[in-house]
């Protein structure tokens, strides 16, 4: 094999336009212009964990806040910006990157692919998550500090009136970047599902986990204009006196609300459907039989994405929309309880007779079927127009969305992130210390959350920073913020895990946990090419029909043609365009204000103008367009070892390669 990079690199420059592209693997420039799938994965990865712990320490210091009565560790305007921040990160920052590191490693080995579609856009993506995520951090540093507005960002709490500082245009601009990365990986991801597949591997034969990562790329490429025209139109209406969120100018608060939710329903799927996606993978393997209803629970995956774009309206049930739209919304809402039962009767239809092995990921899955399921229960229940106008803004609803999104999407990232260690690393995860994290992490996080849903009912609201004694509500605090603790320290000992085995870990085969999908017939970790043979696909549970199936329903295996297999270079060009949003985005945050408060060495009475650094910003995003285009397609070819190929058939004419 070579892995060197000059000789094909003589080849490449055949293809080359008018730059030649970078193609040094390795050090910070490899880091800097990588388009491959893999590291970008990495990277993903690397940075949602980061903002989990980040999110979990603003959690950690709600929880430290509300643990006694009339406690003021820290003041209400505090206590608003760290509840914001920690929906924001948690949402943005952690569950969707977290499960965008996966879509980007594991969705192309699963399907047979070298790499995504469009690496360079890959690559993009990648540097508008972590630059719009420091964005939206950097508030904490800036006068006024971080936004106090909610996840939500309602108006009109978000108009210069009530939010005269900078948090919030920081908030505003980091989402419409974040949102800009989240667009360029899905539809990235569909080209990579729709074109991309090994021969044979037909739609109805595609691991659940690549379903779900299709369905999720298109509820995000639907939802998130919703948003982008909301902070475009909130942007609008602080820096350029526009009203269209402004009742003084004859704008309405209620249109935020329509704008967000057609975006925050679909949001939670966009949470949830990659956990479920995880699930459906892990469970036949622990269990060692076949996904039971393969096809329902692909079709019950799209019904729930589709629902989930009808039903936003639930979640203004109390803002008087009047009672048809009030009944047809709490209607439909309830029908998406029946595809979500169809997929949980499927995993129990998966465990039920097989042959179980209680493995750390398989603990992990199970937790995530059981706590999903009381977020669903709790859920339906509010689905239900006057239950909700009791439960709305009350803790009950943050013990609900919690179970759902820790119990649901936190617990089955983490199984994946158990299942598939092996296969990115090369190395095992120790299995006692798993187990140990797993039960620390489930008891803390059901001491935690269970009893805000008590404390709901009792009255607690949401979003208040204190309370006193004489409420009742003292008992659920202590023990919710005890349980909290309890389940930081379980999350810091998993992440602690996770970099220790990086280094330290036993040596994992190719195929640790006898699995089923492709990903687990290459190495551990992947070589560059991730295949060196093209597989021709026979069956939907391919990696096992090749272990103990009949020789006919093993899958081919094609030698590469003459030339080798063909990989896209690296560029500098992504990373460009990435900064210069960055740029762009901060000019105009900082739009309309003093100079000197930003620059405090420029003592001119000057205001920052478009011109400072939002037009300079837009002039580096273009120009980073066209050095794009005009770069020129790259691509080296790479020459397995034989002795990979052992076995392979050699193509048939140009079949092979293309
Ligand atoms: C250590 C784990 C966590 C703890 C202890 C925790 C605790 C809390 C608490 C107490 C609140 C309510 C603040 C208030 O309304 O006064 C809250 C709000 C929230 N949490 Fe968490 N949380 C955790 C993890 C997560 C995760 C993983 C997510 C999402 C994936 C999440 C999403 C949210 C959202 C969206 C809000 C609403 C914020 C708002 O009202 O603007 N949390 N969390
Ligand atoms: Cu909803």
């Amino acid at each position: 094999m070579s892995t060197t990079a000059s000789p094909e690199h003589a080849e490449a420059t055949a293809h080359n336009g008018v730059w030649s592209r970078p193609y040094k693997k390795t050090g910070i420039v490899g880091f800097l212009t990588t388009v491959d799938h893999k590291k970008i994965g990495i990277a993903y990865a690397i940075g949602a964990l980061f903002f989990l712990l980040l999110g979990g320490v603003e959690a950690l210091i709600i929880r430290l806040q509300l643990m006694v009565p009339e406690n003021d560790l820290v003041d209400a305007r505090t206590y608003n910006q760290l509840f914001t921040m920690h929906g924001t990160t948690m949402v943005f920052l952690a569950v969707m990157p977290l499960s965008a590191a996966f879509f980007n490693y594991i969705m192309p080995l699963q399907i047979g692919a070298r790499d995504v579609a469009f690496p360079r856009l890959n690559a993009l993506g990648l540097w508008a998550f972590l630059l719009g995520g420091i964005i939206v951090n950097m508030s904490w540093f800036f006068q006024g500090g971080a936004p106090a507005i909610g996840w939500f960002g309602y108006a009109p709490l978000t108009s210069r009136q009530f939010s005269p500082d900078l948090g919030t245009d920081f908030w505003i601009i980091g989402l419409q970047i974040l949102g800009i990365a989240s667009l360029a990986g899905s539809f990235n991801f569909i080209t990579t599902i729709v074109n991309m597949r090994a021969p044979g591997l037909s739609m109805m034969r595609l691991p659940l986990f690549t379903w779900m990562t299709l369905v999720t790329s298109f509820l995000i490429i639907l939802a998130f204009p919703a948003i982008t025209i909301a902070l475009v139109e909130l942007m609008f209406d602080r820096h350029f006196g526009t009203h269209f969120f402004e009742v003084a100018g004859g704008g309405k608060p209620i249109l935020w609300q329509h704008l967000f939710w057609i975006f925050g329903h679909p949001e939670v799927y966009i949470l949830i459907l990659p956990a479920m996606g995880i699930i459906s993978e892990v469970l036949p393997v622990f269990a060692r039989k076949p996904l039971f209803g393969y096809p329902l629970v692909v079709f019950s995956g799209a019904v729930i994405g589709f629902l989930g774009f009808a039903v936003w309206s639930h979640h203004m049930f109390t803002t008087g929309l009047g009672i048809v739209a009030t009944s047809a919304f709490a209607f439909l809402t309830m029908l998406i309880s029946i595809p979500t039962g169809v997929k949980i009767f499927n995993w129990i239809g998966t465990l039920w007779g097989g042959r179980i092995r209680f493995t750390t990921p398989m603990l992990f899955a199970l937790g995530f079927i059981w706590m999903f399921m009381m977020g669903g229960f709790t859920g339906i229940m509010h689905s239900s127009p006057p239950v909700d106008a009791q439960q709305q803004d009350s803790y009950f609803v943050i013990a609900h969305f919690h179970y759902v999104l820790i119990g649901g999407s936190i617990f089955a990232l983490i199984c994946g992130i158990y299942y598939w260690f092996p296969k990115v690393t090369g190395k095992l995860m120790n299995e006692a210390l798993g187990k140990v994290i797993f039960y620390t992490i489930f008891i803390g996080f059901n001491i935690a959350f269970f009893p805000m849903h008590i404390l709901g009912m009792t009255g607690m609201p949401r979003r208040t920073h204190t309370y006193k004694a004489e409420m009742g509500w003292a008992d659920g605090n202590f023990w919710s913020t005890i349980g909290a603790l309890i389940l930081g320290f379980g999350i810091a000992a998993f992440v602690l895990q996770v970099i220790w085995s990086c280094f330290k870990g036993e040596k994992a085969g190719n195929d640790p946990w006898d699995s089923r999908t492709l990903e687990w017939e290459t190495d551990s970790p992947p070589k560059e090419y991730n295949f060196a043979y093209n597989p021709v696909i026979k069956s939907r549970d391919q990696a096992w029909e090749n272990k103990y199936g009949k020789p006919e329903k093993r899958m081919d295996k094609v030698a590469p043609g003459p030339h080798g297999i063909h990989m896209p270079d690296q560029s500098w060009w992504p990373l460009v365009v990435g900064l210069g949003l960055f740029v762009a985005g901060l000019g105009m945050v900082f739009h309309k204000q003093p100079l000197e408060t930003m620059l405090p060495f420029l003592s001119a009475e000057v205001d920052f103008s478009l011109f400072h650094l939002t037009v300079p910003g837009l002039l580096i995003t273009f120009a980073g367009i066209f050095g794009w285009a005009l770069e020129g397609p790259g691509g080296y070819h790479l020459h397995p070892d034989p002795a990979e190929l052992e076995g392979a058939i050699e193509p048939e004419g140009q079949q092979a390669h293309h």
